[in-house]
């Protein structure tokens, strides 16, 4: 696609396309860690990817290769700025807001795709965990690092990836801290297909097509049933927002609506109990 820069970051870049949008972190010297500002400019891409109503898919992906030939998708929180209390900003706060961004590309209601090449590695995992789907270059490499270097996610980190994988799996990932495959991955659900590294984003803009052809609100609908199962109160909330919006789109919820303005009584018997 002819990808026109939407937005200037500092440490990300940010294109927009026939309705893509595509989010790529770029800090390739850090393998693509994010610090407080990766997080804080990710969160306002997918917000603005969020509200563009001519946007359906946002991929997101990590410049690569740096200049000694290795990708990286996301190997998570920058180490370097690790506080006590969570990653500094130039602010001197500390703060863990990837947090915020993953629960934003869950309930966002257009489709987001996980373009890995390289490493996935810690927090970058579970960011493509949150996605709604995952494209793996054949040289991607998943897994989670805490429990080797003092951090842990106990929340989407471990309990969504269960979900996916399954607990045995899950719990392996976790408590050994190896390093998988793209076709391990792809073996145990959490990728949806693997290609070849140079084939990666013309991959996802294929996918991304086939899904922008397709109907945004059955999509919607779609990703919030699948996230209420899963995400409790917050998850209904999510679904029964749609059922809202969706009522307001109906000709009985504008003629109660109407009614209230006009000060007059709705012309309830107009419209069926439907069985
Ligand atoms: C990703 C991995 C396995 C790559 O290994 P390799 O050997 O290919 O590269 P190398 O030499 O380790 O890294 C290249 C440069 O990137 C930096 C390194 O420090 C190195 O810099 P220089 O020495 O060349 O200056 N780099 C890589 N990852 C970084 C990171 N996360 N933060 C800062 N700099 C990083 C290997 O690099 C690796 O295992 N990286 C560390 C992975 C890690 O510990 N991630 C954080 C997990 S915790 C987390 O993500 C988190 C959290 O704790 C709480 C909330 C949310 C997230």
């Amino acid at each position: 696609p002819d990808w026109k820069v939407a937005k200037t970051y500092t440490d990300i870049l940010y294109h927009k396309a026939d309705g893509i949008a595509k989010v790529t972190i770029n800090r390739p010297e850090k393998r693509n860690a994010f610090r407080p500002q990766t997080v804080f400019e990710l969160c306002d891409a997918f917000a603005d990817a969020r509200e563009d109503q001519s946007v359906g898919v946002v991929l997101l992906t990590g410049a690569g290769p740096h200049t000694d030939g290795k990708y990286a998708f996301c190997a998570g929180g920058d180490q370097s700025v690790r506080g006590h209390a969570g990653y500094v900003g130039d602010d001197g706060v500390p703060r863990l807001n990837v947090l915020d961004l993953q629960k934003f590309i869950r309930s966002m209601p257009k489709v987001v795709i996980a373009l890995v090449a390289g490493y996935a590695i810690g927090g970058g995992h579970v960011l493509h965990l949150v996605c709604d789907l995952t494209i793996a270059a054949d040289n991607g490499i998943f897994g989670q690092v805490g429990p080797k270097m003092g951090s842990f996610d106990g929340g989407f980190g471990s309990s969504y990836l269960a979900r996916m994988v399954g607990q045995k799996k899950a719990r392996e990932i976790w408590y050994l801290c190896r390093h998988y495959t793209a076709a391990q991955a792809l073996d145990m659900g959490m990728v949806n297909a693997v290609v070849p590294v140079a084939g990666l984003e013309a991959e996802g803009v294929k996918w991304a097509r086939e899904i922008m052809n397709h109907s945004p609100l059955a999509i919607r609908c779609l990703k919030s049933a699948f996230n209420a199962d899963v995400d409790g109160q917050s998850g209904i909330q999510e679904l029964a927002g749609n059922a809202t919006l969706l009522y307001y789109m109906t000709d009985e919820a504008k003629e109660f609506h109407r009614a209230q303005r006009e000060k007059r009584k709705p012309d309830a018997r107009k419209f069926p109990w439907l069985p």
